[in-house]
């Protein structure tokens, strides 16, 4: 009894306890041997012998279960203090990032159009003269060409200088009606304080049977977005011309600086150019196979809208990838 006493005492962590209970306890451990000798004790001794095996145990059990949860604790506190923080360790602050202005501002355009049933398509930024020049209106030799600085690859291939072949392909592989809008990148050859080679363009196009688009709808439609966009603002239409639409209009602003009074940024006009629209010239449509339909496009330019919007003076800042600026949109 002493001896196996001590050997539970003695156990210095729970798997050294687990040994010695399988050797006091188990089935072929000692007090199982202990109880094995009652079959060949005399009748008269069995009770005896039996009460004090059973006080034994019970003792030993007692013991035991005292020793685990001694133990338990132990390996509990252990456990703790190895796996202890320290809330006083320094730790560098993490940076996280955030959308660039210029595709939060993509993400807006787009959500607002997608919102209003406008499919939204893509396409290449490699093209080919017919998408991004011939089927708009833009023959070889046409003065408007001039308009547009195109980065040109050997093959012949281009940069696409608008979003535009997006919508060609799109009637080149679908039937009327049209609602669709193309935001992506495009390309030029500029490089000045008021232009990047690379800029965004968000371009919308209406298809509809002859006759049930107007220009009235076109100007309906935009002054309702560019409220979205801008908030409480002045829209107002003026005549302009592109090779893609006829009649063409550009589409201005109330300036959001000066609300209207005339200041720096408005060149004292008290308006904001901020797209350009129109409805789409019969050529275009002859170019994809499209009859007896009107419709009205628009354009615009994200960097643009992004520069209005979070009232950014430099174009350049977009791109420098500056964290100073981008921090700000986090
Ligand atoms: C098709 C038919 C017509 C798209 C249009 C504009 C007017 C326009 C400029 C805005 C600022 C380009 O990024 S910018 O410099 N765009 O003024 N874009 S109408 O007209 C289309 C397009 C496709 C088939």
């Amino acid at each position: 009894m002493k001896e196996l006493e001590s050997r539970i005492k003695k156990a210095k962590d729970l798997q050294s306890l687990e040994k010695v209970r399988i050797s006091v306890f188990g089935k072929k451990g000692d007090l199982a041997k202990e109880f094995a000798k009652l079959k060949d004790l005399p009748n008269d001794e069995k009770a005896g012998f039996a009460k004090k095996l059973n006080e034994t145990k019970t003792s030993l059990q007692n013991l035991f279960d005292a020793t685990k949860e001694k133990l338990e604790q132990k390996a509990l506190q252990e456990q703790l203090k190895s796996e202890a923080m320290d809330l006083s360790m320094y730790a560098p602050k993490q940076k996280t990032g955030a959308l660039h202005p210029v595709m939060d501002t993509m993400d807006r355009i787009i959500e607002y159009f997608a919102a209003q049933n406008f499919s939204v398509e893509t396409g290449p930024l490699v093209e080919d003269d017919f998408h991004n020049f011939e089927a708009l209106n833009l023959p070889k030799f046409h003065p408007a060409r001039d308009m547009q600085d195109t980065f040109y690859c050997k093959d012949g291939s281009l940069l696409r200088t608008h979003t535009s072949p997006v919508q060609i392909r799109t009637m080149l592989k679908t039937k009327p009606p049209v609602r669709m809008i193309s935001p992506g990148t495009v390309f030029r050859r500029d490089f000045d304080l008021t232009h990047t080679p690379m800029f965004h363009q968000v371009e919308g196009l209406v298809v509809e049977e002859s006759g049930e688009v107007s220009f009235a709808n076109l100007k309906s439609m935009l002054t309702e977005f560019l409220q979205y966009m801008f908030g409480d603002v002045a829209v107002r239409f003026r005549p302009s011309f592109f090779p893609f639409t006829e009649p063409s209009a550009e589409a201005d602003i109330s300036c959001i600086f000066c609300k209207g009074e005339g200041c720096r940024v408005c060149s004292h006009t008290g308006w904001l150019e901020v797209l350009g629209c129109g409805m789409v010239d019969p050529n275009v449509f002859k170019a994809v196979g499209y009859k007896d339909v009107s419709g009205y496009a628009f354009g615009l330019g994200v960097e643009r809208f992004a520069m209005l919007i979070h009232k950014i003076p430099d174009l350049r800042s977009l791109f420098e990838g500056d964290e100073r600026l981008l921090e700000q949109f986090r």
